[in-house]
């Protein structure tokens, strides 16, 4: 099984190359790491451009009206051909050491979709003060009866790429892994693995108001639509199987 790594950028030149060599320094077999760039303008471009030459590294450069986190990553997993993608944000939050654990369980064929969770034991989000980590628990414990996960608002997962399109295909907002959750329905087998999730060093957060504003609307969206909608279907696919640790 081939496992491509997706990326999405928005003005990130600071961090691109040092992503890549702490992926490369995993070891994981991987076909490429796509970079889905939604028109930066501080050099990104052009530093991916320039390690397209000596590894395995495309640029997919979005222009004009195409815009979006969520749409970025659909895109990426559109062009590439990778059995399994890897998502992860460019800003060196998440920690390319545990790229290993999310893609085996996908291998073994005891998972579609594995999340990065700092939500469950051995998980943490140790620089964030208190402020940002009682917003993000609030947004989480929301979106937990929807989803049944205890981080479904990270970025960092990885999934078998036909669930991604089948289930996120045409998602537009800033957080995939939830959309994909709740469309899914609990067909998908979900596992969550612990992640020290580290805030930025360099370079500015693309998280604002509006976003978190946007994610209030998904949310209520999903619930309305849960409400009103007949009981669930059977399952296509196996029961999801629980975290494989214990929650906090
Ligand atoms: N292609 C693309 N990438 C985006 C867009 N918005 C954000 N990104 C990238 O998505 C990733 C997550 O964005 P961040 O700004 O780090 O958002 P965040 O992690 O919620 O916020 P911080 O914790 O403050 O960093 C980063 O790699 C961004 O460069 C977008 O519209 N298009
Ligand atoms: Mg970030």
């Amino acid at each position: 099984m081939q496992t491509a790594v997706i990326v999405p950028t928005l003005n990130e030149a600071e961090n691109v190359e040092t992503l890549l060599a702490q992926i490369e320094a995993t070891g994981v077999p991987f076909s490429e790491v796509i970079f889905v760039d939604d028109g930066s303008h501080d050099g990104t471009r052009e530093i991916v451009r320039e390690l397209t030459n000596a590894h395995p590294v495309r640029l997919l450069a979005r222009e004009g009206g195409e815009r979006g986190l969520a749409g970025a990553i659909v895109a990426g997993a559109n062009v590439c051909a990778a059995d399994i993608v890897v998502v992860m944000d460019a800003d060196l939050s998440h920690p390319p050491e545990k790229i290993a654990a999310l893609v085996q369980p996908i291998v073994h064929n005891e998972a579609d979709l594995v999340i990065g969770s700092r939500y469950i034991r051995g998980g943490d989000t140790p620089d964030w003060p208190l402020w940002r980590r009682v917003m993000s628990r609030a947004a989480t414990l929301l979106a937990f009866p929807l989803t049944g996960v205890h981080d479904a608002m990270g970025g960092f997962f990885a999934v078998r790429r036909e669930a991604l399109l089948e289930y996120a295909g045409n998602a537009t907002g800033f957080k995939i892994a939830f959309e994909m959750l709740v469309r899914s329905r609990r067909k998908l087998r979900v596992l969550e693995v612990p992640i020290v999730f580290r805030d930025r060093q360099r370079g500015k957060s693309k998280m604002s108001i509006g976003e978190a504003t946007r994610f209030g609307f998904d949310w209520s969206r999903a619930v309305l639509r849960r409400m009103f909608q007949r009981p669930m279907e059977t399952a296509s696919l196996p029961a999801r199987q629980s975290s494989p640790v214990t929650p906090k």
